[in-house]
């Protein structure tokens, strides 16, 4: 057998068997939401097609010619029962581009199309683009608010990494044809993680942002922030206001930034983003919750303290460590909930939780009471009526779990 026949037979075998593998939750889970055993989007379900030249004549030892990296964090969507994804998807160039992945259950077998995402541009071309969010607005167009990234054209001739984050906007029906719009304009001198509200509001589209002064630190700004505009075709926020803030010793306090559209539900606009704190190895970024008022969108009415999904296991390891990031959410008619998560800027995992639950979650968890003495006092009260309740409780599994106290 040649060199191509051995190696294309082992590579078709190798995907068709990674491919085929199903996903199950992991139990018992904490209540709130599921981990998966595997994750749904990885470089590895890229088709071949993507990354080698598959004609014999031109690649007799069946080499890579263009390598795909990683897919990580991901619009998501669902049309029609199906769940779409729109990946950040990284060459080995480091060059990101958006590329469509579907699948008939949303925790696997996820395919990709077999194009990427073709993106026009503005007049002034995206050095990278990701973090695409996928909203569908009531205008009943899709959006895909997204970071397009360019060198800073004030940085010095020797400084190559200073760059300028803004958000670039992009409509389409199919996901297939895309329409670019002219990126955001804002107060702030840099934006990402910004999110089109699913619903006007006032008669108007109201956007959230994350103010930032460069690239990496928010500076001066950061934040979740809040603003209107009349026209996405020519998007303006001429005033942004914070909703929620950073907060000193806290899972939020470098940064935060909202994920997906909010979900609706009957007790407030419920929110999942992503907060960052420094640490010794550096940043730690992490999911949170948080809930905004059905009538005012931009009124904080729960916060629960702490983090929603940290990174554990093999999710704290990859390109850009500890790092759990979501930009992507799909609510089913059922009121179920499939949470798009990505770990350390490699691969893509699926939390699964439901409506009711998260809305428990986000209004039955304590805020955080910023202080230690202050979270002993909390900590307490929940072990005090705990023990007050295991001490006439008969249920037999919690005169087991009281048996495993210290006597
Ligand atoms: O590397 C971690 C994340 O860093 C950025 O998030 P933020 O804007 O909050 O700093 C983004 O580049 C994101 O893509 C990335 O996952």
């Amino acid at each position: 057998m040649s060199t191509y026949e051995n190696r294309l037979t082992r590579l078709v075998e190798a995907q068709e068997a990674f491919l085929a593998q199903p996903n199950a939750p992991v139990e018992p889970g904490n209540g709130i939401f599921y981990r998966y055993q595997n994750p749904v989007l990885t470089d590895k379900h890229a088709p071949l097609f993507w990354s080698y030249d598959l004609d014999p004549d031109t690649n007799p030892h069946l080499m890579e010619r263009i390598g795909v990296h990683c897919a990580f964090n991901s619009g998501a969507i669902q049309l029609d029962g199906k769940f779409y994804l729109c990946a950040r998807v990284e060459g080995n160039d480091r060059k990101s581009f958006f590329a469509i992945a579907e699948s008939p259950n949303g925790v696997d077998n996820f395919r990709f199309w077999d194009h990427p995402v073709t993106m026009p541009e503005t007049e002034v071309p995206d050095t990278n683009v990701y973090d695409m969010r996928l909203i569908q607005h009531e205008d009943g167009w899709i959006y895909g608010l997204f970071c397009t990234e360019r060198k800073d054209p004030n940085a010095a001739p020797f400084d190559l990494s200073s760059a300028v984050a803004q958000c670039g906007i992009a409509r389409t029906k199919d996901l297939k044809s895309w329409e670019r719009l002219p990126d955001l304009k804002t107060p702030s001198a840099q934006q990402r993680n910004v999110v089109l509200h699913p619903e006007y509001v006032e008669g108007k589209y109201a956007l959230y942002t994350r103010p930032q002064d460069g690239f990496i630190d928010a500076g001066s700004g950061g934040g979740i922030g809040w603003g209107f505009c009349d026209d996405m075709t020519n998007a303006v926020v001429e005033k942004e206001s914070i909703i929620d803030s950073r907060e000193y010793h806290t899972i939020k306090e470098v940064k935060n930034g909202q994920g997906d559209a909010p979900i609706k539900t009957s007790k407030g606009w419920l929110h999942i983003a992503h907060g960052v704190r420094g640490c010794a190895s550096g940043l730690r970024y992490v999911i949170y919750a948080f809930m905004t008022s059905l009538e005012d969108p931009s009124k904080l009415t729960h916060s629960p303290g702490g983090f929603l999904i940290a990174p554990e296991g093999e999710e704290l390891v990859g390109d850009v460590m500890n790092v759990a990031f979501t930009n992507g959410t799909i609510v089913t008619e059922d009121g179920d909930v499939f949470i798009y998560y990505a770990s350390c800027d490699t691969r893509l995992h699926v939390a699964t939780s439901t409506v009711e639950k998260l809305v428990d979650y986000v209004t039955n968890t304590p805020s955080d009471p910023l202080y230690s003495a202050k979270c002993v006092a909390q900590r307490n009260e929940l072990i005090d009526k705990n023990l007050a309740y295991m001490a006439k409780a008969k249920n037999p599994l919690i005169a087991r779990l009281d048996a495993l106290r210290a006597r």
